[in-house]
């Protein structure tokens, strides 16, 4: 995250939550397919994609707030609708860095899953719907999968030394993978985990 400066005067921020944006806003990210290339378990499709152009799955805005004490931050993720083969847009999913630090996900506009799994293997699973909140426990990481026809836009509240570590979930995935079938979402075991 960029330098921000110190500021200990309370802060408020206006969300338009159909669409994930705040105002104002510090920093804004955007994920596409070739960042996820490695999360989808359907490599054949990833590569169809890339060879197609590329695509947006989502874009992350983010509000830390730098006290001369401690640091919270404000998140959005909006998750375009779409699949990679039968799997659906997810965020890549991550622990954080720190095993202490956990976070609150808030679903604010359509539907999908949030999965979190230990490092042990205990994977747990939440169906979100607007409304939805979600506590994510230290130690588990946490992705979220959009698997409506509209955006998934979802409001995150972490601290800014949490860290994120994505290695994890790069060399392995989540215990599941969330795909369509007969038009519905099922959970099927990640082939990327072998049997
Ligand atoms: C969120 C996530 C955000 C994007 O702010 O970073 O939703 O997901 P990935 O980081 O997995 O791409 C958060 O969990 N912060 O800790
Ligand atoms: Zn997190």
């Amino acid at each position: 995250m960029k330098q921000i400066p110190i500021n200990d005067l309370p802060i408020t921020v206006q969300l338009d939550a159909s669409t994930g944006v705040f105002t104002p806003c510090i920093e804004m990210e955007n994920r596409r397919v070739s960042d996820l290339s490695m999360m989808f378990y359907d490599q054949a499709a990833v590569q169809a994609i890339l060879e197609g152009g590329d695509r947006l799955v989502y874009d992350i805005r983010y509000y830390p707030f730098i006290t001369s004490v401690s640091d919270m931050a404000l998140g959005t993720t909006v998750i375009y609708p779409g699949k990679v083969g039968d799997e659906y847009h997810m965020t890549k999913g991550h622990f954080h860095a720190r095993a202490d630090q956990p976070e609150i996900y808030y679903c604010v506009q359509g539907e999908g899953f949030l999965q979190m799994e230990t490092r042990a293997g205990d994977y747990q699973v939440a169906a979100w719907k607007p409304g939805t909140v979600t506590h994510i426990p230290p130690a588990y990481a946490h992705r979220v999968i959009n698997t409506g026809s509209t955006p998934l836009v979802f409001v995150a509240s972490f601290h800014v030394a949490a860290g994120h570590d994505y290695a994890p979930v790069i060399a392995r995935g989540f215990q599941y993978v969330i795909v369509e079938r007969d038009g519905q979402p099922v959970a099927v075991p990640n082939p990327r985990r072998g049997s």
